[in-house]
């Protein structure tokens, strides 16, 4: 989601340790660098220039580390202002003393009011809360009757309101009503939108608010509006107050200026993103690890965590042992396909990786789920003294594979050319010294992916 900035940001740090020492005037093109490249992401001007200050005003101060290179101290100072800009620590969600709290959705048409609160509420009902919703979107019958769907579909529990319950405050307080007698803990409140800000809206928006007294005012943002969603979270922010965003539709094209300018002009942090369409494609926002990946050091611990979560830690060990004792097999990398498949969109998983040595390259081989059904299929195709060991497989067999798979000899090939780098791969973290080795320390990753 932060590709271009990334690749804008890594160049500059490149060309900077290309110049071995750090001197005034490379300092200040690398600065002008940086702001360009912020500026063409589409943050906000008055943060990137806030932001070009900071870091110049540390790295020629006194806050350097001796212990780095002149080039990863400016790679640490600029990671350090930026996790700074994006909000520090991640912002939990704010809970009333006496249940439910109530948290109120707001933001334009369109921008994904609706969806969030079906997401925040599978969300919350997976981190040990018992959610309600209601739409108290009165003007579109279809709004509401979204979220009923969505409601029913993710077995959720909604407010559906009465007939004479007209207007949004009438819903919102015996939606309360009725989220207190069965004992829910937490309100989530659909508001409705407009394509632009308008005075009843606002008006709207600040009965609800005086009525409910809400623990959370979430501003939905679409990231894909840039600018605009920056302005309307300012003008929110004045007249509502909010207590946190929602960046939606960060899985698109967005150049991803609006993340790390809305927490800068709000004063209110960012607390979820949305990546996608589907229910649970919705993310707690981490300032740190939003930071790493764009200056691609990559969003290793959201990586790990996904991975533990879909792999089965025994199998995995297993795999490392394997690793370690130079047995991984095409057996072996057939059922590692199979795992990867289970975590999702790989290139959502390459994007987390840091983008160095191997990982490089196996962003480059762009491996979809296509991709791994074939190959699969190639090594099912194969004997299993094959799969045992690779270097039998000569011209004959090649054929042989190529035929029984459905496949040429040449997908062959590159299957084979892929096992061996997603070993080589693998080697170089097992090994403890390489990247994630050296930084991760004692932490035990599943897959082969750690050090010892
Ligand atoms: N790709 C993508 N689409 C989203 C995301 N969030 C919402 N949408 C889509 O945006 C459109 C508007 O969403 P909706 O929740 O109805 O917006 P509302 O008018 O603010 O309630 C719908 O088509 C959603 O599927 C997201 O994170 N990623
Ligand atoms: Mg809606």
């Amino acid at each position: 989601m932060f590709d271009n900035l990334s690749d804008k940001l890594q160049r500059v740090f490149k060309n900077l340790r290309g110049e071995g020492k750090l001197s005034a005037e490379n300092m200040e093109a690398a600065l002008r660098e940086i702001s360009v490249a912020l500026l063409e992401a589409d943050v906000h001007f008055r943060v990137a220039k806030q932001f070009i200050e900071a870091v110049r005003e540390k790295a020629m101060g006194s806050e350097v580390l001796t212990a780095l290179s002149p080039t990863q101290q400016v790679v640490k100072i600029v990671r350090d202002e930026m996790v700074k800009m994006l909000g520090q620590h991640q912002a939990k969600l704010r809970t009333a003393n006496e249940p439910p709290s109530v948290m109120m959705i707001v933001g334009l048409q369109g921008s994904g009011k609706t969806t969030s609160t079906a997401k925040l509420a599978r969300w919350l009902s997976k981190n040990g809360h018992s959610p309600e919703m209601v739409s108290v979107d009165v003007y579109r019958p279809a709004a509401r009757k979204q979220l009923s769907v969505l409601a029913k579909d993710l077995k959720l529990s909604i407010y559906e309101g009465a007939p004479e319950e007209t207007k949004p405050v009438d819903l919102a307080r015996s939606a309360r009503k009725d989220a207190v007698q069965s004992g829910r803990d937490v309100l989530l409140v659909d508001t409705a939108g407009r394509l632009h800000i308008d005075e009843e809206l606002m008006t709207e928006l600040t009965e609800l608010k005086e009525l409910l007294n809400p623990t959370e005012i979430l501003f939905v943002a679409d990231a894909m509006t840039g600018q605009d969603a920056v302005k309307s979270a300012d003008e929110f922010n004045k007249r509502l107050g909010i207590t946190g965003t929602i960046l939606t539709k960060m899985d698109g094209d967005a150049r991803g200026g609006a993340a790390l300018s809305i927490r800068a002009v709000t004063g209110q942090p960012l607390k979820f993103v949305g990546v996608g369409e589907k229910p649970d494609a919705l993310e707690p926002f981490h300032p740190d690890r939003v930071a790493q990946r764009i200056l691609g050091m990559g969003d290793v611990l959201s990586l790990i965590e996904k991975v533990e979560e879909s792999i089965d830690q025994k199998s995995a060990e297993e795999m490392q042992r394997k690793l370690l004792d130079d047995d991984f097999t095409l057996a072996d990398f057939r059922d590692q396909m199979k795992q990867i498949r289970k975590l999702g969109p790989l290139e959502s998983l390459l994007g987390m990786m840091p983008q160095i040595g191997p990982i490089k390259d196996l962003k480059n081989m762009k491996v979809d789920e296509g991709e791994i059904t074939r190959l699969v299929a190639i090594i099912d195709s194969m004997t299993a003294r094959e799969r045992a060991n690779h270097m039998i497989i000569n011209g004959a067999r090649h054929r042989r594979i190529a035929k029984g798979s459905g496949t040429s000899v040449q997908d062959v090939n590159n299957l084979l050319k892929q096992y061996a780098q997603a070993r080589k791969m693998m080697k170089s973290f097992t090994g403890g010294g390489g990247f994630l080795g050296k930084r991760l320390g004692k932490l035990k990753l599943p897959m082969g992916f750690g050090p010892q």
